[in-house]
């Protein structure tokens, strides 16, 4: 199984402990303890965003484009990955073109939907790869290329253990909410076991109440998905408004263990 589990329980014989240990680990409160643990308060101490904002800014920033299924097996892993995915033009070029600080292109932005047909990795100063898909969702595009943007997208996840692919940030677009397709992905990411958040983009697009209606009804709806964050991650990348982008760096950098996240860790 590639969800991360307690090691301990493998050697241990059925004692009382054991017994309890192992139900411990298959009950609601230990099923998605990776999950849970990147939400505690402490990751986003001052210390960590500070740290978190280092490793994404400045140099060191290489990147590539993979074109080809077949391709998916020459991709280094070496280095721990975070995944964008959602649908075409929801933002997921200019978040990571944000993430990294604005000051350069280094992911395509274009105003034509389904732009971005290949997978593009960004390589971070050797620690860490944000991997930005090809949108899916776009009406314009063949049948076939549209099954064939599917495959891209579940070849990769299913070609990572959760030890490489620590994070999927699901991008919904804060004025869209989720698409039948949107659900599809979460779906295919429970059952895959990777741990995924959903990131709201384009939140400048927002008047403030609707974003506070629609972030608890997100809310409420990820709870029907066990490998997904409780909490919704909302962000604008317009014009270097930069909303959401120390806690989304946080947070990546907490899932790829990069900083600690846990209190008792520092
Ligand atoms: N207002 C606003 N516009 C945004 C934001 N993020 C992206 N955009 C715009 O949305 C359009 C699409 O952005 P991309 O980053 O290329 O979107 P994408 O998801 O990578 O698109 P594909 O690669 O085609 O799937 C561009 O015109 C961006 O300028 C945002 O936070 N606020
Ligand atoms: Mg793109």
């Amino acid at each position: 199984m590639r969800r991360r589990l307690p090691m301990r329980c493998v050697d241990t014989k059925l004692t009382d402990q054991s017994i309890s240990e192992a139900s411990e680990i298959f009950s609601g409160s230990a099923f998605k303890p990776f999950c849970t643990k990147a939400f505690d308060k402490q990751q986003f101490s001052a210390g960590n965003v500070d740290r978190c904002n280092k490793i994404f800014l400045g140099p060191g920033i290489e990147s590539r484009q993979i074109f080809d299924v077949k391709e998916l097996e020459t991709l280094e892993q070496d280095v721990p990955e975070i995944c964008l995915v959602g649908k075409s033009n929801v933002g997921k070029s200019s978040l990571i073109n944000s993430l990294l600080g604005g000051g350069q292109q280094v992911a395509y932005v274009s105003k034509t939907p389904g732009r971005t047909q290949s997978i593009h990795l960004v390589r971070i100063k050797n620690m860490l790869h944000l991997v930005d898909m090809p949108g899916y969702g776009y009406a314009q595009v063949s049948k076939k290329q549209k099954k064939n943007l599917h495959v891209l997208i579940e070849e990769y996840v299913k070609s990572r253990t959760n030890e490489i692919l620590r994070l999927v940030c699901v991008l919904i677009d804060a004025r869209r909410g989720f698409s039948d397709e949107d659900i599809q992905l979460m779906t295919y990411l429970d059952d895959s076991v990777h741990p995924f958040v959903v990131v709201l983009t384009k939140i400048d697009k927002m008047e403030p109440a609707k974003l506070t209606t629609l972030i608890r009804d997100l809310e409420e709806k990820v709870q029907a998905h066990p490998f997904c964050y409780p909490e919704i991650v909302v962000t604008s990348s317009f014009a270097h408004a930069n909303l959401g982008i120390d806690r989304l760096r946080t947070l990546i950098g907490c899932a790829a263990e990069l900083v600690s996240s846990g209190s008792n860790l520092e």
